[in-house]
């Protein structure tokens, strides 16, 4: 049988500020996907560092930092089948200059003068690291497995 996923949307701060929250939600929602959970969220710098724990020794990795805190994001987990694949795809490449027309990053997001990438949208990559993620943002938060 199908079996349902969960996986983890971080609304990044540009993606706020430049009012696409809820295109976005509009997207995941016109794939049928269940939004299972919802906050806005300060992002600290002690989740950001684990949430980001294999970029440590990028050189961008501080502005990353500093970028994931110009202002609020929202956590959103989707459930769904295939949903970590699915809206990956929907997310696009991660330089929004590389990502294809009609996704997220390439119809919102944009390379910045500093080189770190404002691309609107975090999307987890697998489902062992979307259930490690979701245990970051939504530590209250208790999932079926
Ligand atoms: P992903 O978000 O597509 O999974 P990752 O390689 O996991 O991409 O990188 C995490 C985030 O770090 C990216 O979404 C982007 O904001 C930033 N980033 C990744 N690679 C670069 C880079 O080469 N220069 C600047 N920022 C980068
Ligand atoms: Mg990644």
């Amino acid at each position: 049988m199908f079996k349902t996923e969960y996986t983890l949307v971080l609304i990044k701060p540009d993606g706020i500020q430049s009012h696409h929250l809820g295109e976005i939600i509009t997207r995941i929602e016109r794939k049928n996907y269940q939004i299972a959970a919802l906050e806005m969220i300060k992002a600290s710098e002690d989740q950001l560092r684990r949430h980001y724990s294999d970029k440590v020794d990028q050189s961008f990795f501080p502005e990353l930092i500093h970028y994931m805190q110009e202002g609020p994001i929202a956590g959103i987990v989707v459930a769904g089948t295939n949903v970590v694949k699915e809206i990956r795809k929907m997310a696009g490449a991660t330089n929004p200059g590389d990502a294809t027309v009609g996704t997220i990053r390439a119809d919102f997001g944009r390379e910045w003068p500093d080189g770190v990438m404002r691309n609107v949208v975090h999307t987890s990559d697998s489902v062992a690291n979307a259930q490690r993620e979701i245990q970051i943002w939504f530590p209250e938060l208790n999932l079926p497995k």
